[in-house]
């Protein structure tokens, strides 16, 4: 207890409800088997400290030998096959509510891994919801590492401009679609609770709902070769107004039509 309360640890451990809809479907999950474990770790340790006392050994004589006690074995087989049970029942609901990618998405982003960086590219939400950009990348808004930002220094902040900036609205259904170029990489978001593959030949799609205005920390999660620690890049939370104006900013200056994000925009 010295030791949490010195670190300043809070009832959450650190860990934060997250900033997408589907972060705090994760936080809440992470949060109730945390409760979960606790109560059983203590349930365990109450056990164990009042076996050792009340059975110490207090003479020569050896204890009364009991064979079997069927009632208590079939307690400790079926409690704890029924909690793993609910917990499989409680992971499943929420794993699939997290992976819905049912929702017509106001945003699509193209994101691409490759050894050392990553290129997020803006397409229209359309009837198959997925514009190559790699086919026509005239149709694509893109933000992408600094040609020059790996492998030649060491990694530098998140927010640093050799990195790029993933910019989402808002309270606004994103879709990703997430590929590799080269090995497998990891897409992580600490303050979205989320981590995914990027495999080379296979393209990943998953959904988010940002909740939170703000800047977070996202980098590669998957060892992926020498520059793997270079791979950073942020993530940056505005309304939907601001997301508007940015978008526009930037298909301007990339000569990408700015009809291409369609729907609500
Ligand atoms: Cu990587």
């Amino acid at each position: 207890m010295l030791a949490l309360a010195l670190t300043g640890c809070n009832v959450t451990f650190g860990q934060t409800k997250g900033s997408t809809k589907q972060a705090h479907l994760e936080f809440s999950m992470w949060f109730w088997m945390m409760v979960a474990g606790i109560a059983v770790a203590i349930f365990v340790w109450a056990l164990i400290f009042w076996a050792v006392f009340r059975y110490r050994k207090k003479d020569e004589n050896i204890p009364k030998q009991t064979r079997e006690r069927i009632g208590w074995e079939m307690a400790y087989v079926i409690v704890p096959l029924i909690m793993v049970l609910v917990i499989f029942g409680f992971t499943f609901v929420v794993e699939n509510n997290i992976d819905d990618v049912l929702r017509p998405p106001q945003v699509i982003v193209n994101v691409t891994a490759y050894q050392w960086g990553w290129i997020f590219q803006y397409s229209k939400p359309g009837p198959n919801s997925q514009v190559n950009c790699a086919t026509s990348p005239q149709d694509c808004v893109t933000v992408e590492t600094a040609p020059n930002a790996a492998p030649s220094s060491l990694p530098e902040s998140y927010t640093s401009p050799l990195y790029p900036q993933l910019v989402l609205p808002e309270n606004e259904v994103v879709r990703v679609f997430l590929r590799s170029n080269d090995v497998i990489h990891g897409f992580f978001v600490h303050a979205f609770n989320f981590s995914r593959y990027a495999q080379p030949g296979v393209v990943n799609s998953f959904e988010f709902t940002p909740t939170t205005s703000g800047v977070f920390d996202g980098q590669c999660t998957q060892y992926c070769g020498l520059y793997h620690s270079e791979m950073l890049f942020s993530v940056r939370i505005e309304p939907p107004g601001n997301f508007q104006s940015w978008y526009r900013q930037e298909a301007e200056k990339q000569r990408v039509p700015t009809s291409v994000l369609g729907g609500s925009l």
